[in-house]
């Protein structure tokens, strides 16, 4: 669903008509296995085996949102995998004791409205409703419009304490972005922590004029500070041991024989540890002011979206890693749910080798038996946490 012919890639993107099937499909999944689904107040969907009142629930799921382009597995593979893991229960004759619920957090990656996690953000109160709703795609639309149209009620969204209380953790598998479970030779890990990272809105400004009849020291071209800024971005995350990436980019007014006005730009900058993100960013913002002076332009650094270093739940971790025998225990510079809700319950997450590495981008692959093995290990964890 929402896979794009041309590249390969999925084009999910949060209340789009891909997204739409993909809800569509979720609750027809749900229903399929008699679990009862509601969409809380932020957009998420939940589907519940046993009392949704009961108070002491254990969440799986991930999301069903992508990045333009991105791959087929990255967030559907955490919520098949749980009705998947809910077969084997019962085809095992489980019975739980507690509630066990599937969710689909929406606009994960942030790839609509800008701000990763956002459904996630919402429920657990780590972003204003205000805020939230105000937020636009690019073509200019609000996410209150779009929850709208899509038949939600924006003036409803925010934090959901109620709804927080009554699941005891979360658990969430999904597909690894990287290379790591190759290495090892291992199908399936679990989570240690992941990498503190956030989104950086770079608006550079510049003179608008001609290409071919302004002299090149009367130019005030923001596409050169863009320009040398990504290329100090790379140095910077190099020497910082981070990770920095510029991968979307507008420029006005994208005429080839005319310097542009302006030109925006965001950063992702990741890092291991959290001193040396901070040093990246503040040299890159340093930098790039400086590079601005020397080009008579102008550059504007807005935050837009940030995660915390998130360190999964130690106790949750190891009661899974003590049903999991022989997984390994892996951290991730990708951000999840799972991270967003670390701060308001105990969470942990689930790794399935990805042969290709690869994620974000079409390539990104898991074999079936890995998927298989990733569902049989997550029925396991469930089993271990609710029956
Ligand atoms: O960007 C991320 O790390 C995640 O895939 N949303
Ligand atoms: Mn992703
Ligand atoms: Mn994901």
């Amino acid at each position: 669903m929402g896979r794009f012919d041309a590249t390969g890639g999925y084009r999910r993107f949060v209340y789009t008509a891909a997204e739409r099937e993909c809800r569509d499909w979720f609750t027809q999944e749900a229903r399929r296995r008699d679990l009862s689904v509601e969409a809380d107040r932020n957009g998420n969907l939940w589907a519940w085996w046993g009392d949704r009142t009961a108070g002491d629930a254990i969440a799986t799921g991930s999301h069903l949102d992508s990045v333009p382009d991105g791959g087929a597995f990255d967030g559907p593979l955490g919520i098949v995998s749980a009705f998947a893991a809910i077969d084997l229960l019962r085809e095992a004759g489980d019975q739980p004791r507690r509630p066990i619920a599937v969710a689909a957090f929406a606009e994960e990656e942030g790839g609509r409205f800008g701000v990763a996690c956002l459904g996630s953000r919402l429920l657990s109160g780590a972003i204003t409703p205000e805020r939230a709703r105000g937020l636009t795609d690019d073509s200019g639309v609000t996410f209150a419009e779009a929850m709208a149209a899509a038949g939600g009620d924006p003036e409803g969204i925010g934090a959901d304490d109620k709804l927080l209380s009554r699941v005891a953790c979360y658990v969430e598998l999904h597909i690894e972005q990287g290379r790591a479970l190759i290495d090892m030779d291992a199908p399936v890990a679990v989570g240690r922590a992941i990498w503190p990272h956030g989104r950086w809105r770079m608006d550079f400004t510049g003179r608008a004029d001609h290409a071919g009849t302004t002299r090149l020291d009367d130019r005030a071209d923001p596409m050169l500070t863009y320009a040398n800024t990504v290329l100090a971005a790379r140095k910077k995350a190099r020497l910082a041991d981070a990770v920095a990436t510029v991968g979307r980019v507008f420029c006005e007014p994208n005429g080839t024989n005319a310097i542009p006005s302006a030109v925006r730009a965001w950063l992702d900058a990741r890092a291991p540890r959290p001193e040396s993100l901070d040093q990246v960013v503040a040299e890159l913002k340093r930098a790039t002011e400086t590079r601005a002076a020397k080009d008579g332009t102008h550059v504007a650094f807005t935050e837009e979206s940030f995660s915390s270093e998130v360190v999964f739940d130690a106790a949750l971790r190891d009661r899974i890693s003590g049903t999991l025998h022989s997984a390994p225990v892996l951290g991730t510079g990708a951000g999840h749910d799972a991270g967003v809700l670390a701060s308001r319950i105990p969470t942990a997450m689930l790794f399935v080798r990805n042969p290709t590495g690869i994620s974000h981008a079409p390539d990104e692959h898991a074999e079936l038996d890995d998927c298989l093995t990733g569902a049989q290990a997550l029925a396991e964890v469930l089993r271990e946490l609710a029956c």
